[in-house]
């Protein structure tokens, strides 16, 4: 990652910086649980605890997180499970196709499926073989690392299966719904835009 090219209008942070709005939650493993609900092929609600998360085969990914804001923080390992094996332990029914990720205290990014199922979206538990912090999202975080950080929730608790899109909540408060930083989609009047050609 390093060395790369910075998507347009980024600049490289020093370290890693903590950014969020609200609280950091408190962790309390007895009231805690990974859910996945809404159009789930079945019909049922998928529940796991911290330690059966824990359990899950895990992978590595290494990426680049940007901040629609305009920075950018290099070469982060995560360990975790892949959203795509979630996935195939709940499956989704065959009309679902966008995702809300749900976080601690209603915090909500919501998600094309294609890009919740991409193979490098993880659901985090460690950075640079260490816990995650509490403050990068300990013990759950969603990484997608081709999308503005605003899609991967920290604090991280559930995994909504949608029939149709719906914003989430930076979504709501005028960022872009799909979150491409290659292109730049930082708001959501963006999203109106048509690409400028020649006649436009
Ligand atoms: N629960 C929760 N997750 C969140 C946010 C938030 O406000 N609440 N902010 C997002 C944004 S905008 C960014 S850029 C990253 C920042 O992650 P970091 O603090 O680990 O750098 O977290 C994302 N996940
Ligand atoms: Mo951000």
């Amino acid at each position: 990652m390093r060395g790369e090219a910075l998507p347009p209008g980024q600049r490289e942070a020093r370290g890693w910086p903590v950014s969020h709005y609200g609280p950091v939650p408190r962790f309390r493993v007895d009231r805690w649980s990974l859910q996945v609900f809404g159009a789930t092929a079945t019909g049922e609600t998928y529940s796991w605890s911290f330690d059966e998360v824990m359990a899950l085969p895990g992978a590595t990914i290494t990426t680049d997180l940007h901040c629609a804001s305009g920075t950018t923080t290099r070469g982060h390992e995560f360990f975790g499970v892949p959203a795509s094996a979630l996935m195939e332990l709940a499956p989704p029914a065959p009309d679902v196709t966008h995702v809300m990720a749900w976080a601690e205290y209603g915090y909500s990014a919501n998600l094309r499926l294609s890009d919740f199922t991409s193979d490098r979206t993880l659901m985090a538990t460690h950075h640079n073989g260490e816990p995650l912090t509490v403050e990068h999202g300990f013990p759950l975080r969603l990484v997608v690392p081709h999308l503005y950080g605003y899609k991967g929730p920290k604090w991280l608790r559930g995994i909504e299966y949608m029939t149709r899109d719906r914003r989430g909540f930076w979504e709501e408060r005028g960022f872009h719904t799909i979150a491409d930083p290659w292109a730049e989609q930082r708001y959501s009047y963006q999203e109106d835009e048509r690409p400028q050609g020649p006649c436009a």
